[in-house]
């Protein structure tokens, strides 16, 4: 799907999912070489109902020399719920974590926010460089932490996970996940490949973390109430969350 499609949803969003997409799309464009990424055409754009209101999903995703999919989700039920979703997969050839975002809001206001770059390796451990950039950035306080679900046990020391409290806070966390994707995609594009051995366990890393993200009941509630539980479950195995090959 192209960027001038996705406008037209992203318009009607709160304006930090706006923001937040048109950051993750400038940041890829400034330091990836991206090649299109054909999802099955009838996955693109997407268009259910739930409880009454239109359920309408966008989808946007590239792929590069260091990524399998690069993946941007716009969604949007009626005037309940805005929801912004993205996620960088790796090419398992290259010892990179996992990017994953997650805004989701309504009438208004954000109720979660998380960003994290996401450990592989099976002993928790983020790449030597990713732990010396992330751990450069300054500590921030949001007023509203959140709790994470028992599957979020694969998320690193440095995610967020907050409801944003103030336009400030907005603005923080906005920052934050623009540093993430910055010190990501420059890591990236210096990555060498790995050895064989290597390449599997992050593989296996790879199958752990979108397991774990399969279990999320309040994705796949709003999926299935709109669409179905086997759609739901295609969805978020095959778009959303898919194992690689
Ligand atoms: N997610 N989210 O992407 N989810 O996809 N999301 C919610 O205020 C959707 C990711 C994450 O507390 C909520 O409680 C839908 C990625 C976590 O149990 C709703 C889509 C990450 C939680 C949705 C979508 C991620 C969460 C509840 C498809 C992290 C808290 C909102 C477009 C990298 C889970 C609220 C909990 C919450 C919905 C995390 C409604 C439909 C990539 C941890």
């Amino acid at each position: 799907m192209s960027v001038a499609s996705n406008s037209s949803l992203r318009e009607q969003q709160h304006p930090l999912i706006r923001q937040l997409a048109d950051s993750i799309e400038r940041i890829w464009h400034q330091h990836l070489d991206l090649s299109p990424y054909n999802l099955p055409a009838e996955l693109g754009y997407v268009e259910g109902k739930l409880e009454g209101e239109k359920l309408t999903i966008e989808n946007c995703c590239y792929q590069t020399t260091q990524f399998r999919k690069l993946h941007m989700e716009l969604a949007k039920v009626g005037s309940m719920l805005d929801i912004l979703h993205c996620v960088m997969f790796p090419r398992t050839e290259y010892d990179l974590p996992m990017f994953g975002c997650d805004l989701v809001g309504g009438r208004g206001q954000i109720s979660a926010a998380i960003a994290d770059l996401s450990p592989l390796h099976l002993n928790g451990s983020l790449p030597s460089s990713y732990n010396t950039d992330l751990g450069a950035l300054p500590e921030l306080n949001f007023s509203q932490p959140r709790d994470l679900p028992e599957w979020g046990e694969i998320f690193s020391e440095f995610c967020i996970f907050i409801r944003p409290g103030s336009p400030e806070e907005e603005k923080m966390f906005l920052g934050r996940v623009e540093n993430f994707l910055e010190i990501h995609c420059q890591n990236a594009v210096t990555a060498k490949p790995v050895q064989a051995e290597t390449a599997n366990k992050l593989l296996q890393g790879q199958l752990n973390y979108c397991t774990k993200q399969q279990q999320n009941d309040k994705t796949r509630r709003v999926l299935e109430k709109a669409f179905g539980s086997d759609w739901a479950e295609y969805y978020m195995t095959t778009v959303l969350f898919d194992i690689p090959s």
